[in-house]
């Protein structure tokens, strides 16, 4: 077990996904998204059926950790809110027919189960570029480079890091991969999402010129992707371990498809100390910046103690 958590980790997350689903709720009360009813019924079936709202968590801590200043908050939280449409589109594509199958999320039935497959298809289309619509209209204190950067850092994550990881991961299912190929799948198709949301959170946090965002920037992104992977070591744990009711998704999937998962290659022990060494690398990273990163330790330790 790593060291506890000396403030509620538990609470803060609530707070925050309280924070992230208004700002979500408020973004879509605009009369352009009532119709075509089914399309935007099922975007926000997607968006708001759960979800920890953990990326939103660690953009936000990031951001709490390098300022003081919350007249840019309502613009780290329409990141946010970028954030969790892209992850959400990953999520009702990833349970698609073509891809993992899956008839369960967030312990509901799974976009397409509820409103089809060519709804489902076409909610996650309006919602990867809506991810990007509101980094530009939906901003009101950043400037105009910090918007850029925002929008090069997720386009980035979903070009370069969810879409290849998806495609290895669909490949590599009944082949033999090695420790690498699964180190490689996790860190693009989670880990890059993870990274870029608390790069994100330091982009809205630190001006454009602030001296310490280079470096910051760098052992930010180490932290991310390390505990990115660490996230899909506990998740490939979980879904052989747990059950369907506590994941709020099919359990035994991965064995079922014959993924290369961090058990099946390592062994369920071996997976659960490279999520903890991981997450210690990680946390050991962040004391080379000056700044207070005990939020994002105390999120890195609840990533992988979590049950779902
Ligand atoms: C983004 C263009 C674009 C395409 C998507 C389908 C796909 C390409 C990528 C799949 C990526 C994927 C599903 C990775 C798994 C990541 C993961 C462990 C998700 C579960 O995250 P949680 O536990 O979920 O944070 P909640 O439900 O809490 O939000």
């Amino acid at each position: 077990m790593l060291t506890k958590p000396n403030i509620d980790i538990e609470q803060y997350l609530s707070k925050k996904k309280d924070l992230v689903d208004e700002h979500l709720r408020k973004l879509f009360q605009n009369e352009e998204y009532k119709e075509p009813k089914e399309l935007w019924e099922a975007v926000k079936y997607s968006l708001f059926n759960g979800g920890k709202r953990i990326r939103s968590a660690l953009c936000l801590a990031t951001y709490e950790s390098l300022t003081d200043d919350t007249s840019r908050l309502n613009d780290c939280l329409t990141a946010c809110a970028s954030i969790e449409m892209i992850h959400a589109m990953s999520l009702i594509h990833d349970d698609l027919p073509a891809m993992d199958d899956d008839d369960l999320r967030r312990g509901k039935p799974s976009c397409h189960k509820a409103f089809g497959e060519a709804t489902a298809i076409l909610a996650g289309d309006a919602m990867l570029s809506l991810a990007t619509q509101i980094l530009i209209g939906q901003t009101h204190e950043i400037s105009e480079c910090q918007k850029l950067e925002l929008i090069n850092t997720l386009t980035k994550a979903f070009s370069f890091g969810l879409v290849p990881g998806q495609i290895l991961d669909l490949y590599f299912a009944d082949k033999s991969a090695t420790l690498n190929d699964t180190i490689k799948i996790a860190t693009l198709k989670t880990a890059e999402l993870i990274k870029a949301s608390i790069v994100c959170g330091a982009i809205v946090g630190l001006n454009t010129k602030d001296t310490i965002k280079d470096k910051a920037i760098t052992h930010l992104s180490t932290f991310g992707l390390k505990i990115g992977v660490a996230f899909q070591i506990i998740d490939d744990i979980l879904d052989k371990t747990s059950d369907t009711k506590t994941l709020g998704k099919t359990s035994g999937k991965d064995e079922e498809q014959k993924k290369a998962t961090f058990p099946s290659i390592i062994g369920l022990n071996e997976a659960k100390k490279m999520a903890f060494d991981l997450t210690i690398e990680a946390n050991d990273e962040l004391e080379k910046i000056t700044i207070d990163t005990l939020l994002l330790k105390e999120l890195a330790n609840y990533i992988v103690n979590r049950i779902n």
